[in-house]
């Protein structure tokens, strides 16, 4: 784990002169942040576009009731600023976004943050070899390196359920939280059972007069062994970091160990399988309703989740469990195929994100005017999740097949910053202005990608899920372990790559 100084200027020049800087960022989530804290302690000038007035991301858009993430805190943060203070195991979304706020601080990256900056175009300007990248409301900032870390969890997904539109109640999705929504003796519907919904439902029940949750498909549900972080604890990492150290990698060693079974032998999820399903057994008194809990698809197949308070949660009095398909809205709720009118005066809609198909979020235009999202129509790719050919100098933190069903981002997201700052210190070092990844090494490397997906739990395991396109294929996951990925980018290999001088796009 490496020590970077802190209080480092940030060095953006987020003037819109016209005088190109080295790198545009867009987005203030775990990638861009970490990307601005290591472009500043490299001195490089840089500034990062954020379109919401604040940072974090995620862990700002996420602010429902229970959001936590299922990740224990000492593996989820920067490598490089550990945090002494987490206050459990596995932090809250609140936590997440102070300790995010407090690493910009630290590392004096705020003033580089743009906010309220929404990136509308950015376009490859072949014959000066730099990124433009236009602004709405006008404005544009000139860059030699483009790095988009937009996140792939950012477009939330509304159902598509007729008659929606006339549904005359607050409706809301859960990475939209309606916090003016005074929940206390209202009827609230949620759809989704997703990972998200998990945690709503515990923490809004015991508030809410009554609660009627959709399911479509159950998911496979584990305990969480949260607890409060002691003071004896925090006292010790402060004293001793490396205890801490030593937490994060048993942390990391154990989730890593999960993608033996969903990357490499699915069939040993079926151990797994029988354990979860006794548990549901203990845990859900009335058989129905446990049958009805319990997922037919094989364990992982879906995000495997973690809680210890849902299935208490849906056996309370006031909550109810529907699995009747829902069929369309009336003006007081949602109908199901069943017959019967659920009115409620709230449908919370946990119903997930544009993932697999969502693409760039704004047109990114590469050599000869070619789009990003024109390319990616059969499903997007790139080389090592990073680089895309005919997009030179462009890199994607969080790009394609790089989520994980089985470990933390933060990891990712780190090994994707190095690779974008050693390509930045080849291209200064040899003197070329852009790189360029050759399409026959991306094509290869995605055929690989492919072929080793296929044989996983995500694309045999009998179910639907984010992780796929609507034709079946796998565009968002990392077929293997974390360390191989980190590996394989721990390298800038030129011959990867073309060379590009201002003028010879
Ligand atoms: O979304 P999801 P999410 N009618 O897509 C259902 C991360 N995350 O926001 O399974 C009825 O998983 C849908 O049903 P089905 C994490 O990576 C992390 O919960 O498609 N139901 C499903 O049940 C996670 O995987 C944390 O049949 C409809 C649910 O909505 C990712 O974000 C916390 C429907 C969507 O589940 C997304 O999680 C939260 C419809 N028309 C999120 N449409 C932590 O770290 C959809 N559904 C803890």
């Amino acid at each position: 784990m490496e020590e970077l100084p802190k209080h480092a200027a940030g060095t953006a020049n987020a003037s819109e002169s016209g005088a190109p800087i080295d790198v545009a960022v867009v987005g203030a989530g775990f990638g861009g942040l970490g990307m601005a804290i290591h472009l500043a302690r490299a001195g490089r000038s840089f500034v990062v576009l954020e379109q919401a007035a604040s940072l974090g991301g995620t862990w700002r858009d996420n602010r429902y009731p229970g959001a936590a993430c299922d990740v224990p805190s000492n593996l989820y943060c920067f490598s490089f600023e550990p945090n002494p203070d987490w206050t459990r195991v596995y932090p809250e979304q609140r936590e997440i976004e102070a300790y995010m706020n407090r690493c910009a601080d630290q590392y004096g990256v705020r003033p580089a943050i743009r906010f309220g900056a929404r990136v509308v175009t950015a376009r490859f300007d072949e014959r000066a070899a730099l990124w433009r990248v236009a602004l709405e409301g006008g404005g544009e900032v000139v860059s030699r390196a483009l790095v988009s870390a937009t996140g792939g969890l950012s477009r939330p997904k509304l159902p598509d359920i007729e008659g929606l539109a006339h549904y005359a109640g607050a409706l809301f999705h859960s990475a939209r939280w309606d916090h003016g929504f005074g929940l206390e003796g209202r009827r609230v519907a949620v759809i989704g059972t997703g990972a998200s919904a998990i945690q709503i439902v515990p923490a809004i029940a015991p508030r809410v007069a009554r609660l009627v949750l959709f399911q479509r498909t159950p998911a496979w549900i584990v305990p969480r062994d949260d607890r409060p972080r002691t003071d004896a604890e925090r006292a010790r990492y402060r004293r001793h970091p490396w205890t801490q150290k030593l937490s994060r990698l048993a942390t990391y060693l154990r989730f890593e160990s999960r993608a033996i079974g969903f990357t490499r032998a699915p069939w040993l999820l079926a151990l797994a399988e029988r354990e979860v399903r006794r548990y549901i057994a203990r845990k859900v008194r009335d058989p129905v309703l446990a049958a009805k809990l319990t997922p037919a698809y094989r364990l992982g197949c879906k995000r495997v989740l973690l809680s210890n308070d849902f299935y208490p949660a849906v056996q309370r009095e006031n909550v109810a469990l529907v699995t009747a398909p829902i069929v369309r809205a009336t003006p007081e709720g949602l109908l199901t195929a069943d017959g019967v009118e659920h009115r409620v005066d709230a449908i919370v809609a946990a119903t997930g994100f544009h993932a697999a198909e969502a693409g760039s979020p704004f047109p990114v235009f590469g050599l000869g005017g070619h789009e990003l999202n024109d390319s990616w129509k059969d499903g997007a790719k790139a080389y090592l999740g990073t680089t895309v050919a005919g997009f030179p100098n462009l890199f994607l933190i969080t790009g394609p097949n790089t989520g994980l069903g089985h470990n933390s981002m933060i990891y990712v997201i780190e090994s994707q910053i190095a690779y974008v700052m050693r390509a930045l210190g080849a291209m200064r070092s040899r003197g070329v202005a852009a790189v360029d990844v050759r399409p026959e090494v991306e094509a290869a490397y995605n055929a690989e990608i492919q072929a080793r997906l296929a044989r996983t739990v995500w694309n045999t395991g009998g179910c639907a899920s984010w992780y796929l396109t609507r034709d079946g294929r796998n565009t968002t996951l990392w077929p293997g372990f974390t360390f191989e990925f980190r590996r394989r980018l721990a390298r800038f290999r030129w011959d990867d790559y073309r060379a590009l001088a201002p003028g010879a796009g």
